[in-house]
């Protein structure tokens, strides 16, 4: 075994650990990252040594990594100061569960995985749910973490913040890996993102042991056992036979349909998307994430005639879109079935990277797996030159709906009442979004999701960061960051009261880098909606409902940013309308009718409690 892991080198004590002995030459270069080792004190000079904190890091710097999302404490606090020096972005939160959020959007936004580096056992949990959210969402991310000496951990004999962290994350990560010596971070760091970002992305947990970061090696052989990932997202290309089969189907259609998912989003194939919807003339339905692949106000989008489309339709072409219960798994109602479990009468195709998504739910007639890009390029190139357009009383169905329910929506949104409701706020984001179609929009709520999702139309790819898969609360703030730290746009946050308050605390971390962020908060005094009262009649507030008249905007003010409060349309507008001006983080506490809202939005029916008397 190495020198690197003899006696007097390797840290025999955590403190040990936390005290590399780093030395300088001459003109501070170089050995910048050199540590005491690798010779006694009476033998020749030490050879030039690198450390494991340098080694991760360069390990990171060489795949093109330039931003950690994390929050500093034993044993990763020096990483994260070493990781600024070195030019890293190190973004630093409040708590962990929102640098992980940070990540997992970083990842999905840029195709790299995101960072998310945490300590031990209580920030390590922190993380863990959104490395397990990212997984659920196919977002790439890697979620890094400090752990306590092996040995104690392993004998449970009660180390600071003991826990068998690797075992912990196996079940809710893509993959998971530890590194023990430093020669072998070159390997760790490159399995992990090779983990994270090829076939279905997902995320991955490295664990990194306090002992590694100030375990010293031969500084060329630890540059040596650095490996830039070549290929890391190799692209899948799919069986001519499955895309000429998938095609076939499509052809035979008479009512057909496309889905995009937040995978086809993901993938970053937007122009040829666009060519296979266009050159098909195909209606398509874009999920929550996939909104603004094609901008929502295209014509072939049949957003507006979803519960029409999807029961009626009989060839569904479904592009990184999973059968799962935001699909009404397929089948029920929804499909055309009679019953919940009844399927409907469709045929699909699934252009999905995973070879085991196909059949999850119902019948995939023609699975075509591969990378989304390769996919739709062999599709679009099988289209030939007189791919027929679906039939005309199909898209004049389609059509028929759409405008009804698009000149009802506006009627809605053209009225005013007072208090403000979701849809009075909401057209004015619609509006704004519109005038800014380059800013990142953040939802989550239930409500304020739901409304959200379907008034406020999107014009971009990747410019929709929700709830996802899980519907989970809580990302806001995260994915804001995020978004901000990666594209430099303007970020526009439309958050319930309720999802605001799992992730709030954020907002001085906006101010702290000064992020355009703009948070408009759809305040209706609780969850869902504000409203209910106590059953039994005691004086503790219902459940659902928090303290009334909450200044939340006094929150962004705290930390130096702007705060408004707004109770019309035409305030919230020319607050958002400051903010996107200014650039400054803004929170818009947006007064909204306490009663407006159902309970649990527009899926109330997965409420096994929720059946009123
Ligand atoms: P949505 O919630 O928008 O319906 P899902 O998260 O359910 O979307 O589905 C996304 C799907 O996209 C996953 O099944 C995933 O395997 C797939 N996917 C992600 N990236 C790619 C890619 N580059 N190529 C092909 N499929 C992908
Ligand atoms: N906890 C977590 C982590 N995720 C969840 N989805 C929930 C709890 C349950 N939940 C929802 O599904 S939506 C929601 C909760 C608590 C909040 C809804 O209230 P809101 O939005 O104020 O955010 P609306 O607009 O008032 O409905």
């Amino acid at each position: 075994m190495s020198s690197v892991r003899t006696e007097k080198e390797a840290a025999t004590t955590l403190e040990d650990a936390l005290k590399p002995t780093k030395s300088r030459d001459a003109d501070g270069e170089a050995v910048v990252r050199a540590f005491k080792g690798g010779a006694t004190e009476d033998s020749a000079p030490a050879a030039e040594t690198i450390d494991g904190f340098h080694l991760v890091i360069d390990a990171l710097k060489l795949n093109d990594i330039d931003t950690i999302f994390g929050l500093p404490g034993i044993p990763i606090t020096d990483l994260t100061r070493m990781a600024q020096a070195e030019g890293l972005r190190v973004i630093s939160f409040r708590h962990e569960q929102h640098a992980g959020n940070a990540a997992a959007a970083a990842g999905f936004l840029t195709q790299k995985p995101g960072i998310c580096l945490t300590v031990s056992a209580p920030g390590f949990l922190n993380g863990l749910t959104a490395l397990a959210n990212a997984t659920t969402n196919c977002f790439p991310m890697i979620l890094i973490s400090g752990s306590s000496e092996r040995e104690i951990v392993d004998l449970q004999q009660g180390d600071y913040e003991e826990m068998d962290q690797l075992a912990i994350a196996k079940p809710l990560a893509k993959a998971a890996f530890r590194v023990l010596h430093a020669e072998d971070i070159g390997v760790g760091v490159a399995r992990a993102i090779r983990a994270a970002v090829s076939g279905r992305p997902g995320g991955v947990y490295l664990d990194l042991p306090a002992k590694l970061f100030p375990q010293a090696m031969d500084a060329e052989a630890g540059r040596n056992s650095l490996i830039k990932v070549v290929d890391p997202a190799p692209r899948q290309i799919p069986a001519q036979d499955a895309v000429a089969r998938a095609l076939d189907l499509l052809k035979s259609a008479a009512r057909p349909l496309i889905i995009l998912g937040k995978g086809a989003a993901y993938a970053q194939a937007d122009a040829d998307i666009r060519a296979l919807v266009e050159k098909t003339g195909i209606p398509y339905l874009p999920m929550a994430m996939a909104k603004g692949l094609l901008p929502d106000t295209h014509e072939q989008s049949a957003a507006a005639a979803r519960s029409y489309v999807l029961p009626a339709s009989d060839v569904v072409l479904l592009i990184g879109a999973r059968l799962n219960w935001l699909l009404s798994n397929g089948k029920g109602k929804t499909w055309g079935g009679k019953s919940p479990k009844q399927w409907g009468a469709q045929k699909f195709i699934q252009v999905d990277i995973s070879p085991q998504e196909a059949d999850s739910n119902v019948r995939i007639d023609a699975p075509v797996v591969g990378d989304i890009g390769s996919c739709v390029s062999a599709m679009l190139a099988g289209l030939g030159t007189n791919w027929p357009r679906p039939p005309a009383e199909w898209l004049a169905a389609i059509a028929e709906r759409k405008s009804k329910n698009i000149a009802k929506m506006a009627q809605t949104l053209a009225k005013n009442p007072t208090p403000m409701n979701f849809h009075s706020a909401l057209n004015v984001v619609r509006d704004v979004i519109k005038a800014n179609p380059d800013a990142i929009l953040v939802n989550e709520g239930a409500n304020a999701l739901d409304f959200t999702r379907s008034i406020v139309d999107m014009y971009k790819p990747r410019k929709r960061l929700d709830v996802g898969t899980w519907g989970v609360m809580g990302i806001g703030m995260g994915f804001s960051i995020a978004a901000a730290v990666v594209s430099g746009e303007q970020v526009i946050a439309v958050e319930g009261d309720s999802a605001f308050g799992f992730c709030g605390m954020e907002v001085e971390t906006i101010c702290r880098y000064g992020l355009p962020v703009c948070v408009v908060i759809l305040n209706n005094n609780g969850v869902y909606r504000g409203d209910e009262v106590n059953l039994a009649g005691g004086r503790d507030p219902a459940p659902l409902v928090f303290v009334k008249d909450a200044r939340y905007e006094k929150l962004m003010e705290a930390f130096g940013g702007v705060g408004v409060h707004v109770t019309t349309p035409d305030a919230l507008r020319k607050a958002m309308e400051d903010a996107i001006r200014s650039r400054r983080p803004t929170l818009v506490n947006a007064v909204i009718d306490e009663g407006a809202g159902t309970e649990s939005g527009r899926i109330t029916s997965l409420n096994p409690t929720a059946k009123k008397a």
